[in-house]
């Protein structure tokens, strides 16, 4: 063994390129193995909540975590379009991943101890750090969440929100009757019919209803957090590999915007002489994608179809009507809570 080693050993030194970039992590899990042999993602998303997930006027599938299934396609086929969209509502999540009816899922999902451990899954890096918020009418006068003391509030079923308006009630000691809906769709929808003095959700979402409402400025958020929700993609358990290949995609994501590399000038960025840059964009002979079993340039694909971090949350929500701020979404650079591990 040692002798063969040896007999290597001038090889790597003559070639050292080629040996770094050998070293990859063996063949793709079985998730992985699935995606290209169908030559298509199947990503769970939402179609229902405009700016994250849902079908535009031409039919396709648009948003912010829309984007995060795209880019997974343009790194594990070299295609963001080879994506088929598996539209979920909150209480579907659970069984869609334990039945490999997806191979993954971006769908304004929080990442939760529960879920990790019951639903059997692999949470990726979050994407989007939000918090529950309440939503009502300016003309209701409420301002707290005391002021809905006696009154109602209306919640999706199967969501993190649920639990936590609960505890948020109890925990003050208040009389707030919860009614329950069964997607995010209908829960709006009793809010605007009145059935509602207010309602709960993320606050991205929140803000993404009221912005696309027929009277934006009728609806206000009350300013209180009640939780984390970290949101974020997630992946079965059963492959540890492709829940590495969905973690470094998000991670170059914000390692491209870091290097500020954008769809428009990723191409002057593949003869960089920044060491740096060369490893997320596996040139010059560094390892990149190789090491998790695809296309060693699989960061230049991402980039080239999809963009940044950056590009893809002002595309979605920079733009009117959300005009959402980057806040603790920005990469830490810029004060934010976006740090992405080295890529090396
Ligand atoms: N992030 C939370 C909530 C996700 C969610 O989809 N909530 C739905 C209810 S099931 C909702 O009402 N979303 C607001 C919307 O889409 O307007 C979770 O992972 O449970």
């Amino acid at each position: 063994m040692v002798r063969l080693l040896l007999s290597l050993l001038p090889l790597t030194v003559l070639f050292p390129a080629f040996f770094t970039v050998a070293q990859d992590i063996g063949g793709p899990g079985p998730v992985t193995q699935a995606v290209m042999e169908r030559g298509k993602l199947v990503c769970g998303a939402n179609a229902q909540l405009v700016g994250f997930g849902a079908v535009n006027s031409s039919g396709q599938y648009q948003g912010f975590d829309i984007d995060i299934c795209r880019a997974v396609a343009a790194a594990v086929l070299g295609d963001a379009n080879a994506v088929a969209f598996r539209p979920l509502v909150g209480t579907e999540r659970q069984a869609a991943l334990q039945g490999g009816e997806i191979d993954m899922m971006s769908r304004n999902t929080t990442w939760t101890l529960s879920r990790d451990a019951v639903w059997g899954a692999i949470f990726g890096p979050t994407t989007f750090y939000d918090g529950q918020g309440i939503g009502t009418r300016v003309g209701y006068g409420i301002s707290t969440i005391e002021g809905l003391d006696g009154g109602s509030i209306c919640v999706g079923q199967g969501s993190t929100t649920e639990l936590n308006i609960s505890d948020a009630v109890a925990t003050r000691g208040l009389e707030i009757t919860v009614l329950t809906f069964p997607d995010a769709f209908s829960t709006w929808q009793a809010y605007l019919d009145g059935r509602c003095d207010a309602w709960t959700s993320d606050k991205s979402a929140l803000l993404a209803r009221h912005a696309t409402a027929p009277d934006p400025a009728a609806h206000v958020l009350l300013d209180i957090t009640l939780s984390k929700e970290p949101l974020g993609p997630l992946s079965p358990q059963s492959d540890p590999q492709f829940a590495e290949i969905i973690a470094w995609t998000v991670y170059g994501l914000f390692t491209a915007e870091e290097h500020g590399i954008t769809s428009a000038n990723v191409d002057d960025f593949l003869d960089s002489d920044n060491p740096g840059i060369q490893r997320l964009l596996g040139q010059s002979g560094n390892a990149s994608g190789s090491y998790l079993g695809i296309a060693n340039g699989f960061m230049v694909e991402v980039i080239r179809q999809v963009g940044n971090y950056g590009e893809i949350f002002e595309r979605n929500l920079g733009v009117p009507p959300f005009n959402l701020e980057r806040g603790i979404n920005a990469l830490w650079t810029d004060g934010g809570l976006l740090y992405a591990p080295p890529f090396r």
